[in-house]
This record gives C-alpha cells, sequence and structure tokens, in this order.
C-alpha cells in the first residue's frame, strides 16, 4: 500500500510518503515546511502566540499533491501535537486563527480550574496530567472571548485539517484524551465536568476511533489533488500516539520515551491508573491505539535545547550542534542541574537566562559557556527521565527490561548513553521516524495491507525493518545515583 502521513511537529510539518505490508516498510519525506509560531499584537502590550493554519493546510495540500504524483495513494492520514484547536462558526468557517498552547493567556489558569472543579475530581473522570497547556485549561482562559461565544464547533488541529479535506467533523480519541474532557474510563466526552467548567458541551463533535475511515477527499481538496477519492484515516492523530505504535518492542516489560520538543516518558498499559498516587505524582492516562493507555508524564525535553540554540541564533550566533555535544561531553560532570518542568521554561524566550536564574536561586554554579550549559541541560533531562520512569514502575505496579527511545531525540548519542546510565537499563534508540511510521502503520491496516496486524506485529514490522542502537549502562553509575540524590534534595524539598 502506499500511504501519506501528514506529520506537523514543533517546527515543521512534513509529508512523508509510506509503502507498507507485504514485510515492507520504508518512508520517503516528499515535502517539508516551516510550522512556527506567530506573535500577533493585540494592543499596545499585550500579543497572542498564533498557528499559521491556512498557510499550513497549504503546504499539506502541496505536499499531497507531490506525494500523489509519484503514484496513486491508498491512503492519507494526520498527526499533530496535542490539545491546540480551531473554532468554526455555524456555518463551518473557521472563526481565526488556533492559538498556541505556549501563548500565555493560561498562566495562572490552572489553579483557578483545580479551585473551582476540584482536582480529585478532574483526574478521577480524565486521568490527565494538570498542565496549564491542556484543553480544558485553554478553554477556560477563552471563556468570556467573542470567538467561544460564536462558536459552534471545536476541533482539535488534526480534525481540522481532516474536515478541510473530507467535509467531515470529528474528534479522533487519541489526541481527544490529552484534552482533559474526556471521561478516560468510558472514552467519551466528560460531559458534567464540561458543562461545570462553563464550556458548551455541543462544541465536541463525535468520537471516532484511531483505524475508521474519515471520508474520501472532497471539494476543492479533492479537486487540488488530480480528483480522486483517496480515503482519509483517522491514525493515532497525537504525534504521541502514533509514535508510541512504532515502538520496536519485542516483548511487554518495555518503558519509552518519546523524545522531541517535548520528552514523554513512561510505559503503555492495558488500562488507566487513576489512583491517588498517580494523581499526586501528576501522571497522564492518555488513550492509545487499539485500546491501549500511555501512562506518561510529559517532561519538558529537548525544547530547553532548542530555544537555547535560537537565544543563540537570534544574537547572530551560529553554535553547531554536533560541535555543543562534543564540548557538553568533555565538561564537568553534574555542575549544576535544574527542573526541566520548571514552568518558566514553557514559553518561548531566552532559555540560558532562565536557566542561569535557576542556579543562581538554587545555590548552584550558574553555567559559565555553552557547553556547560548545554550538560547541565542533557543531564537534568536524563536524571528527569529517571525518575519518571521509576516512579511510573511503582505506580503502576511494572518492571521493565529495556527503555525505547524514540523520534528526533534518539539521534542524540549522549542523551542516549546518558539515559541508559541514569536509568541502569539498556536504551534501544530509535526509529527517528516512529510518528510518521506509527502514522503509516495505522492508515495502512485500515485500508487493507497485507500483514500488518495488531501492535505486536506492526511493531515486529518497525524491528525488521528500521534502524535502531542499543547503548547499555556503562558510565559511572554511582554518580549518577548521588546526582539524583543531590537533585532531590534541591528540588523536592
Ligand atoms: C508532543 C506532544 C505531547 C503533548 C504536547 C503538547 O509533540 O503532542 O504529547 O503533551 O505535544
Amino acid at each position: 500500500m502506499s500511504c501519506a502521513a501528514v506529520d506537523l511537529g514543533a517546527s515543521s510539518g512534513r509529508v512523508i510518503l509510506g509503502r507498507v505490508g507485504g514485510g515492507e516498510l520504508t518512508t520517503t519525506e516528499v515535502a517539508r515546511f516551516d510550522n512556527k509560531p506567530i506573535r500577533v499584537p493585540r494592543g499596545a502590550d499585550d500579543d497572542r502566540l498564533h498557528w499559521d493554519i491556512l498557510r499550513l493546510y497549504a503546504d499539506v495540500l502541496a505536499g499531497l499533491r507531490r506525494a500523489s504524483e509519484l503514484g496513486p495513494l491508498d491512503g492519507i492520514g494526520i498527526d499533530s501535537w496535542a490539545v491546540d484547536y480551531g473554532l468554526l462558526d455555524a456555518g463551518g468557517e473557521l472563526l481565526g486563527n488556533p492559538i498556541h498552547y505556549r501563548d500565555a493567556r493560561t498562566d495562572g489558569v490552572l489553579d483557578q480550574v483545580r479551585a473551582e472543579l476540584g482536582a480529585r475530581r478532574i483526574y478521577a473522570t480524565t486521568g490527565i496530567q494538570f498542565m496549564q497547556i491542556n484543553t480544558l485549561i485553554q478553554l477556560v482562559a477563552a471563556r468570556d472571548s467573542p470567538a467561544l461565544a460564536s462558536a459552534r464547533r471545536l476541533l482539535l488541529i488534526p480534525d481540522l485539517l481532516c474536515y478541510w479535506l473530507t467535509g467531515e467533523f470529528g474528534a479522533e480519541v487519541t489526541n481527544a484524551s490529552t484534552t482533559q474532557l474526556l471521561d478516560v474510563g468510558q472514552r467519551r466526552w466528560a460531559r458534567e465536568l464540561i458543562r461545570d467548567a462553563g464550556i458548551d458541551e455541543a462544541l465536541l463533535p463525535r468520537l471516532r476511533e484511531p483505524g475508521e475511515t474519515i471520508g474520501v477527499l472532497a471539494g476543492s481538496a479533492r479537486d487540488q489533488l488530480g480528483g480522486h477519492a483517496t480515503p482519509v484515516v483517522a491514525v493515532g492523530s497525537h504525534d504521541t500516539a502514533s509514535a508510541i505504535v512504532a515502538v520496536p518492542a519485542t516483548g511487554t516489560r518495555f518503558g519509552y520515551i518519546s523524545c522531541g520538543t517535548w520528552s514523554l516518558v513512561g510505559l503503555e498499559l492495558a488500562a488507566p491508573v487513576l489512583s491517588e498516587a498517580s494523581r499526586a505524582a501528576n501522571f497522564t492516562n492518555e488513550l492509545g491505539v487499539d485500546g491501549t493507555t500511555r501512562y506518561l508524564r510529559n517532561v519538558m525535553g529537548l525544547w530547553l535545547l532548542q530555544e537555547s540554540l535560537r537565544t543563540w541564533q537570534s544574537r547572530g550566533q551560529q553554535p553547531e550542534v554536533v560541535e555543543l555535544l562534543s564540548g557538553a561531553a568533555e565538561a564537568a560532570p553534574f555542575r549544576s542541574l535544574i527542573d526541566p518542568d520548571d514552568p518558566r521554561f514553557l514559553a518561548p524566550g531566552d532559555m540560558p537566562a532562565r536557566i542561569a536564574e535557576v542556579c543562581r536561586e538554587t545555590g548552584q554554579p550558574v553555567p559559565a559557556d555553552r557547553y556547560q550549559l548545554v550538560r547541565c541541560i542533557l543531564e537534568s533531562l536524563a536524571l528527569a527521565y529517571r525518575r519518571t520512569l521509576r516512579t511510573a514502575c511503582e505506580l503502576a505496579d511494572r518492571e521493565v527490561d529495556v527503555l525505547h527511545i524514540v523520534g528526533g531525540g534518539s539521534r542524540n548519542e549522549l542523551l542516549c548513553r546518558w539515559t541508559a546510565d541514569a536509568c541502569g537499563i539498556p536504551v534501544v534508540a530509535g526509529p527517528v521516524e516512529a510518528t510518521a511510521l506509527g502514522n503509516l502503520l495505522v492508515q495502512a491496516r485500515a485500508v487493507g495491507a497485507a500483514g500488518v496486524g495488531d501492535l505486536t506485529a506492526m511493531r515486529a514490522l518497525v524491528a525488521a525493518t528500521q534502524d535502531v542502537h542499543e547503548y547499555r549502562p556503562g558510565g559511572d553509575i554511582p554518580a549518577w545515583d548521588a546526582a539524583a540524590r543531590r537533585w532531590s534534595a534541591i528540588f523536592e524539598r
């Protein structure tokens, strides 16, 4: 089968053509385009961070056209990051550019929502980690906005693009689960909670499972893509859901990190963990493909490094990532540590300055150069992965023998090696393209590709066809143990 995966990531969007089935799984990137948020003023001293959604739709169409020129497509599937949405009016027209979750309008709203609705109730129903980026928090922040008042429908970003391609409304369930508006046990909208949050429940469309066919290309999208009635399939439209489909695990005793801008660290379970201890540890239960639960925590991830790079570049400096990493490898170990999940790291901005501020506040040396800063970020991430994985295992009463790192971060040898050392178990790194592969596998199965069966079979196909690299724990393990204790003493007081 020949399928096109559209994957919209934190800095770029891509269209990837996949050949799937009969033991084959190959990918070719046919288009890559910017997906950068745009800051737009809304008055003298305020602004909003927006998606550039129409530009993106045009780029998606152009990419799909290129893919279809290489041969007929059997399917199209779209994934992107979680929580963000567009609002439509009664005529089905988009009401303004969607707002990016890193916009500051949700600052302080998380505590308000917890106080209004009760943290225990929200967690017992939705099972979702409390983060100010969640759709529930975004909607409460926008409760009095004119756009929400005139909205008749809310579509998460992949669902919005699929609507433009097919004319069909819906909410794919893996992404819907990240909104904190879904009853995770029942796999349906948490209507009472939504009402009590002051949100119009009629905004939320029918849920669909990954693997359902949404519709076929229609209207102007079909005209622009050669007139074919290509099926558009609901994949795990949450990028993390797609990535975890493509973890090349051979057994069940594995942990994973979907490692990119965010690091999603956790386990795959058959059912959610909604205990009080799980709420206190702020773990999330996102819904996965084929009825699975992704039990994990969001760790701030390579965003810290990406924003540091952006800051340096904005000052006219052009540090090479390879050089930064080799310099970090030579820098003194464990000189300063940060909590990657410090909320002040969420918004775009001067990350080196924010990290320096944290070091000063906690009585640690401020990184004196870029290498020390990169070392501080990567060691702090490896320690966060260790803590998160161990806590997930305790809370879910599970053990793991191997940690899979998939996504762009699996290319970062230093991070993978330090993660293996910090966690004390082997790390299997790769595939880099896990999200696109998971997207392709689910749609290929839906349109009848040969030999693409359940998750185990899909993962076996990934393991047989994609490059992975194994890192065994081998560094100074007692030093990692001591650093983990030091971290707890500083940040868990
Ligand atoms: C990763 C991701 C993650 C979400 C965040 C908003 O790209 O989808 O799973 O929590 O972005």
